[in-house]
């Protein structure tokens, strides 16, 4: 059978949220066991709203760490950092050149993005999504697991595949998105219609992967629901719909499952336990992340090996890409 190949990544742009883990990360875990995955951490991506430089080294290694600790297996997998294969940025800049002004300033991600950051709109805003289909086309990935907010990245880089292959001959395969629906978007807890996201302003509004139990229960409690007091998920009940989404994945249970085993309770149980399970399951995650990241040479080094792993697959995409184009080899 022919192997197939799958390819994620986060950015280390602040302390990852339970959304980012629940609608990417926790994905990725059954895919390592029959297919050949690439997890990489998108610090290129990250830069395009400003970082401090120290932090985000930091976050880099943290976020390395945090994806062992939720079961990333490296020798199952390639785990590295994206800066660490200039492959990444050397195909972008080729993308780039079959990729139009007018496609990337309609994403939505770069309009809410230049809406935030205002007095930073810069070319690598906008370029982000050439620079996320480098990522994926430079491993010839079948599948991304990703969340519903990147489903438009995963189209336009669909696009630039096929544009590339209709014009230079048959380089790229064609990559489709991996989403498991009611996971796909996890919302913000005081605005349950917004996607939680790890650089929202008000730390209330997201549970941080490293929120400790009581942080984790008091936001809970806090969080928006709205006045009928029935436990049911149903689309104009969107804060109790998200709190049963989440309790249903970290229980392990359907929805409807879930759903049941709260039948005629209220909401301040419904809180309390969707907090009791998430503060639970994150605890082990959170000590083993904190282990690793006392074994920083380890962390280095499996990096390391990690880069020239995927520096040996993308290498060979790249140098595709430079004949098809006309660059001349020295
Ligand atoms: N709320 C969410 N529900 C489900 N999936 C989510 N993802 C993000 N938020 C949710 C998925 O997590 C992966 C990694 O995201 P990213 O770090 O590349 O950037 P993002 O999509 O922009 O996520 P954030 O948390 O909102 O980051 P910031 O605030 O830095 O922009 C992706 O697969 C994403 O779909």
């Amino acid at each position: 059978m022919e192997e197939k190949t799958v390819y994620s990544a986060v950015q280390p742009s602040g302390d990852l949220t339970i959304g980012n883990y629940i609608g990417s990360i926790r994905n990725w875990l059954p895919l390592q066991e029959s297919y050949t995955c690439y997890f990489a951490v998108a610090d290129l991506h990250s830069i395009t709203v400003r970082q401090d430089p120290a932090l985000l080294r930091e976050r880099t290694l943290s976020l390395a760490a945090l994806y062992l600790a939720c079961g990333v297996d490296p020798e199952k997998t390639t785990l590295y950092v994206q800066s660490h294969v200039p492959e990444h940025a050397q195909l972008c800049w080729a993308l780039n050149t079959i990729a139009y002004v007018g496609e990337m300033e309609r994403m939505t991600q770069f309009k809410d993005k230049s809406q935030k950051h205002a007095d930073n709109i810069n070319m690598g805003l906008m370029d982000y999504p050439v620079l996320m289909a480098s990522d994926i086309l430079l491993y010839q990935t079948d599948l991304v697991p990703v969340g519903q907010d990147q489903t438009q990245h995963l189209e336009i880089c669909r696009d630039l595949a096929i544009r590339f292959n209709n014009r230079y001959g048959e380089t790229f395969r064609v990559p489709k998105a991996h989403i498991i629906k009611e996971r796909a978007k996890i919302c913000s807890l005081l605005e349950p219609t917004k996607k939680m996201s790890k650089s929202d302003e008000n730390p209330n509004a997201s549970i941080f992967l490293t929120d400790p139990r009581d942080v984790i229960l008091k936001k809970f409690k806090r969080a928006v629901t709205d006045s009928d007091n029935t436990i049911r998920y149903a689309e104009e009940k969107p804060g109790v719909s998200n709190l049963l989404a989440i309790y249903s994945v970290f229980r392990g249970c359907t929805i409807a499952e879930a759903e049941k085993s709260f039948e005629g309770c209220g909401y301040g149980t419904l809180k309390t336990a969707v907090g009791e399970t998430v503060a639970d399951a994150l605890e082990p995650i959170q000590r083993e992340q904190q282990r690793l990241l006392g074994e920083r040479e380890y962390l280095l080094s499996l990096l390391k090996k990690g880069a020239e792993n995927a520096r040996e697959r993308a290498e060979k995409t790249l140098i595709s890409v430079y004949e098809k184009i006309g660059l001349l080899r020295g």
